[in-house]
């Protein structure tokens, strides 16, 4: 990885444009935004009118930040990865759930609102019944059955790099998936080493080989379908979707694709290439260590993001995230919404 601090680093030398970015609230405008978070009902109750009430909150943000954030998710050259800081966190923070979540306990809506309220300035928020059982507001916890999974379970084992992705009967999995993640920490680990990285495609382009760039832009390769899909629905059993390339799209501004749960080649050369790919991924990410009161901003195509190992001690005090999945637009993916709710799909 390029030297990693708590913050962030710049953009590898020579690249065109940063793909890193950093909004840092100044104390004021943290204590007006908590000063309204705090008093926010569960915004799981009613989701379209508690957007509507954050994006009132978050429209006071300076201009600067605001249109930053804004950019970040309107723009093809802008940076695929953007941590925001100095964030208002609740006042009571209850335990870490140990079963993954969500939080019985928790009395105040501060994260919520501000993992909503970022989310709503980029698009929508959107569920998949098989993850997180179709919540829009999913908790990145350790969870000890999962330690050693290629999955946001896990602790214990790298997670490699990766997009998230979604099994789909059209047999893309890169298609309906989130545009954006957000990633909100309410608690960091024990220790404070986990690490969340992040390759942006363009990096990762510049930096390989063109002949092994070229091996990944064609359609050799078969995403498995998320780890949490494999285990409850197709009872351990991989399922892949049809050959694609891994990165796609124009060469400035290319689409990178990978999934957690494996990717199988169909020739040895593109076996070799993504092995590659993981190893250069490495090499050009930016590195975050999320603390209380920061959240990143993931473009889940521009690049690809992983995670370190860390210790969890399933004690209440372990690693606590909160994460959206976002849509610039819910209309292009109306073929996989269910009956109950328009923001979540099958
Ligand atoms: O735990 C992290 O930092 C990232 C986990 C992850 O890949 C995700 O939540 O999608
Ligand atoms: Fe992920």
């Amino acid at each position: 990885m390029t030297a990693t601090t708590d913050h962030g680093v710049p953009a590898p030398a020579g690249a065109a444009t940063p793909t890193f970015s950093e909004i840092a609230l100044p104390d004021a405008v943290r204590d007006a935004l908590g000063e309204q978070l705090r008093g926010l009902p569960d915004p799981n109750v009613d989701i379209d009118r508690s957007s509507a009430r954050l994006l009132q909150i978050f429209a006071t943000l300076p201009t600067e930040l605001l249109q930053q954030v804004l950019d970040f998710g309107r723009h093809i050259d802008t940076p695929g990865v953007s941590l925001v800081s100095n964030l208002p966190v609740d006042p009571v923070m209850p335990d870490t759930p140990s079963d993954g979540g969500p939080s019985a306990e928790k009395r105040s809506f501060v994260a919520e609102g501000v993992l909503l309220g970022l989310s709503g300035l980029l698009g929508e928020p959107m569920g998949v019944l098989t993850e997180k059982a179709g919540q829009l507001i999913h908790d990145v916890i350790p969870v000890a059955g999962g330690s050693r999974t290629q999955t946001n379970q896990g602790s214990e084992v790298f997670l490699n790099f990766h997009s998230d992705i979604m099994h789909d009967v059209i047999g893309r999995y890169d298609v309906a998936n989130p545009d954006f993640l957000v990633l909100s920490c309410l608690r960091a680990d024990h220790e404070g080493v986990a690490g969340t990285y992040y390759a942006d495609a363009r990096d990762v382009s510049a930096a390989l080989p063109p002949e092994i760039l070229e091996t990944l832009r064609s359609p050799l390769f078969r995403l498995n379908a998320p780890g949490s899909y494999v285990r409850d629905v197709a009872g351990g059993l991989d399922v892949l979707s049809e050959p694609v390339p891994l990165i796609s799209g124009h060469t400035d501004y290319p689409e990178i694709a990978i999934s957690a749960n494996g990717v199988h080649p169909l020739t040895s050369g593109a076996r070799a290439a993504m092995n590659t790919l993981q190893t250069v991924c490495g090499e050009v990410a930016h590195s975050v260590r999320l603390r209380p009161g920061q959240a990143l901003l993931i473009n889940n195509r521009k690049g690809v993001h992983a995670r370190s190992t860390f210790a969890a001690r399933y004690d209440g005090r372990d690693r606590w995230l909160q994460r959206t999945y976002v849509r610039r637009s819910l209309w292009n993916v109306r073929y996989r919404v269910t009956e109950d709710n328009r923001r979540v799909h099958y």
